[in-house]
This record gives C-alpha cells, structure tokens and sequence, in this order.
C-alpha cells in the first residue's frame, strides 16, 4: 500500500480528473492498425519505486529507485546499490531521486533530486572503470520550489554534448506566481548547461537568452508545466517533451534537432491548445505536436523516447510514450515533423513514471510499483 500512496502522491493533484482518449482519428484506424508492431513487455527485473533510468558503462542500465537508490542493470540482474542518498532526499509530494544521467562518455554522472527542503538539486560524480567515485561529487544547479509538486527533474544530455535540465513552474495549480512565461526564473523551464565548461557550470553561447539581461541563460526553452520527462530522438536530434496538463489537456512538445531554442510552449497562457483561464495565446506559441484530453482514462502524460533499436523494426521512428494514469504505451508516428498518427500498442506497463532508452536503442519501461519492462517484439 506504500507503494500505491508514493505513487498517487508522485502525480498528486494532477490526477483530478483520470481520463483520457487517445485521439486516433477513426479514419486512420485500419492505416494505424497496420502501422502498429505488435510488442510484448518482458519484466527484467523488480525495483524498489522505480522512478528514471539511463544507459550506463559496458552495456548496463541504470536504475533510479525514488527514495534516493541507483542500482545497475546488467544480464546478472540488478545490482546492489551504486549510489545512495537515501538520507538526503524525501518522497513526499512529487519528490525524491527524479533523473539520472550520463555523459556521452561514461565520465560524469549525474543526479536530480530534491534535498531534504524540496530543492531541486543536480549532482555530479566523476565515473572511472564504470564506477562512480563518491569523492568527486559536487553539486552543479540548484533551485529552491515553493510547493512540493511539479519540480521536473529530469536530465538527459543533447546531441551537442550539453546537459538539458527540465524544471516544472514550482507547483500548486495554475502556476499562480506566472512562472512559465517569466524568463527571469528557472522554474517551468527547460535548461540547457554546461557542466564542465566552468564551476559550477557554464553557460553555451548560443543560448537563446545571453545577452538579455531579463532573461536567465540558463534557459533553453518555456513555457512548461511539469515537463516530467523529455528526450533526444538519438537517430535525428530532436527533442521531445512530454508535459503534464493542469487538468484538460496533456501534450507532447518538439523541437527539431536544428532549433536554436527559445520555444515558447505556452504554460500558463495556454493548456495544449487551449487558452487556459482565459489566457492569451502567446504570438511565438509553440503548439504541441499532440495532444489528449482526459475523456479516457489518462491524466498525466509520461514522455518517451523515439525508437531506434532493432528487434522491433515497425516501430522504428516512432515516438513511445505513455501516460501514468492509464499504463497503455502508445507510439505516435511522424512524417516533416507532424503527427500522422497514434497507436495503442495494445501493452500496458501499470503506474508508467518513466521510460529508459538501453544502449542499443531499445527501450524500458518503468512502473512506480517496482516493475521494469523492456519493450520486446510480440
Ligand atoms: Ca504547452
């Protein structure tokens, strides 16, 4: 029953109203049945609250354990902890261990989480022979939140090598201190850094926002709700967001890989495609490239990862998410950069917090209850 509360509590008060309708247009249907693999979730393991996951060192994958654990994934199963900072973090509200990541490398790794005053917090440790070195640890980016809910957390590196740090608005409902569309907080923001260009970390050049002195340099991208998980499409570079709606519409954001940031997705002027409480829809509105209401039984979209392994070649190219409410993994596929159309695979993953892309490109699948799946043709 712990389990089932930390996870109710991880979405908190996102879930009012749990539906959702996958908007496959009737007419597509037999072209969208076509279209879908058929795809199995093998259970590799079992882990303590799953909640983030990246590829590691020598073929492994890393697991993220919420209340503060890593352990690596390997064809010996899952190992004992190779971090904890059990101590440091909490499970309440939506907080607790949120991302992991490596560099392009293997040479940092690094860790978001909230500390023990619901601060958002990234870590780095440098990594040598695929091991972390606890010494090295030094923390890179903090940001206070004024509310337990909506702090983001996850961290992926770009195609350019940088290090993308999503935030959420900071919490509550309807983003009341308008933090999505004010450039002078970190907060409902995507963020793009370096965190070995100076200490604790520097800034691109080519940020969109260096030289505006009302603009923090941090930021990439905004605009954003609770842009709980994001990715790199590793075939094309790029980017995909999935933010969680207020209580309407939960969307999926792009950016092609040759975007020079900025993008404007909207919160909390809009909601999907919706002006929200009777906001205006701002003129650089980055519209989803998706979208879905919660007339179905999905309420808090969980981003995904374009596939791009091999065991499943009719999935290659699409874009795999799924919604924690609801557990149906679903695959958008893409042609130019639009959505021509949506598929239920027709598996469910339970409470799905999180997907992982392995290093071979193929994709696991997180459930907040402790079970890890890999995606496998059916
Ligand atoms: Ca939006």
């Amino acid at each position: 029953m712990k389990v089932r509360t930390r996870s109710t509590a991880i979405i908190g008060t996102l879930c009012l109203v749990a539906s959702l309708a996958l908007t496959t247009a009737s007419a597509d249907e037999p072209a969208a049945a076509r279209q879908a693999p058929k795809v199995a979730l093998t259970k590799v393991t079992t882990a303590a609250n799953p909640s983030a996951g990246a590829a590691g060192p020598g073929g492994t994958v890393w697991v993220a354990e919420r209340a503060g654990t890593v352990r690596a994934l390997s064809g010996q199963g899952l190992s004992d902890p190779v971090l904890d900072i059990t101590k440091e973090t909490t499970t309440d509200g939506e907080r607790g261990l949120l991302g992991i990541a490596f560099d392009r490398k293997f040479a940092h790794f690094y860790i978001s989480f909230t500390d023990l005053e619901g601060t958002s917090t990234v870590d780095e440790f440098a990594v040598r022979k695929g091991k972390i070195r606890p010494e090295t640890r030094r923390t890179v980016l903090t940001q206070t939140q004024p509310y337990p809910n909506h702090n983001g957390g996850d961290i992926k590196f770009g195609p350019d090598g940088y290090l993308y740090i999503a935030l959420g608005d900071g919490g509550s409902g309807g983003d009341p201190h308008g933090n999505g569309q004010n450039l002078d907080t970190l907060l409902g923001k995507l963020l793009r850094i370096d965190p070995r260009g100076a200490k604790p970390y520097g800034i691109p050049a080519d940020n969109p926002f260096v030289g505006d002195p009302k603009a923090k340099d941090e930021i990439w991208a905004y605009g954003l709700r609770n842009p709980w998980r994001f990715s790199f499409d590793s075939g094309t570079g790029d980017l995909l967001i999935g933010d969680v709606g207020q209580s309407a519409w939960e969307e999926i954001d792009r950016a092609p890989a040759d975007s020079e940031g900025g993008e404007n997705y909207g919160w909390s002027q809009m909601e999907g495609n919706h002006p929200f409480r009777g906001g205006t829809e701002p003129a650089n509105h980055v519209r989803p490239v998706y979208e879905y209401d919660r007339t179905g039984l999905g309420c808090s979209v969980t981003g995904g990862f374009v596939y791009r392994g091999k065991a499943i070649p009719g999935l290659r190219g699409q874009y795999v998410f799924s919604d924690y409410c609801d557990g149906t993994i679903r695959a958008l596929r893409f042609k130019d950069g639009k959505v021509t159309g949506a598929s239920d695979l027709g598996v469910n993953g339970g409470e799905v917090i999180s997907f992982v892309q392995g290093g071979k490109g193929e994709l696991y699948v997180l459930d907040i209850g402790g079970s890890v799946y890999r995606i496998d043709p059916a």
